[in-house]
């Protein structure tokens, strides 16, 4: 396959393309192709990370209580247990009792998930977030 750009067209109803204007205007695109090109590059990633063998990558984002006992021991454990999935975790102080880590991840998407429903559900851990994403196809 060619990586060379082929033309083609797409009808659309007036307030649909309306409406698309609006987002990419919004979004900051300079033109509908490149959003177009973005959002095609999306729904490639999300249909397919779920069913992929191969490495995909997370981010996951979670606030926890600062002052609960043995928490952060049990958090920190917790990441030497998957450290061969766990890139990098940051950790920022967000108030006098709140903590807030990001925890960069690399292996199969089924397993990230699992490493983040297992930390989410831990006591103490108030609030959190997988973002999982992946290249959408190879390039090269
Ligand atoms: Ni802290």
């Amino acid at each position: 396959m060619k990586n060379e750009l082929t033309r083609f067209g797409i009808s659309m109803d007036e307030i649909l393309l309306n409406h698309f204007d609006k987002l990419i205007l919004k979004k900051g695109y300079n033109n509908r192709s490149e959003a177009i090109r973005d959002l095609v590059r999306e729904k490639i990633v999300e249909e397919s990370i779920e069913y992929t063998e191969q490495e995909v990558f997370g981010a996951l984002v979670f606030i926890y209580d600062h002052h609960k006992r043995e928490l952060e021991k049990k958090l920190s454990n917790f990441q030497h247990d998957y450290y061969k999935n766990i890139i990098s975790t940051t950790h920022v102080h967000i108030s006098h009792d709140e903590c807030l880590e990001v925890i960069i991840l690399r292996g199969k998407a089924n397993l990230l998930k699992n490493i983040a429903d297992q930390l989410l559900s831990f006591k103490g851990v108030l609030n959190g977030k997988l973002t999982l994403t992946s290249k959408p196809y190879k390039t090269k």
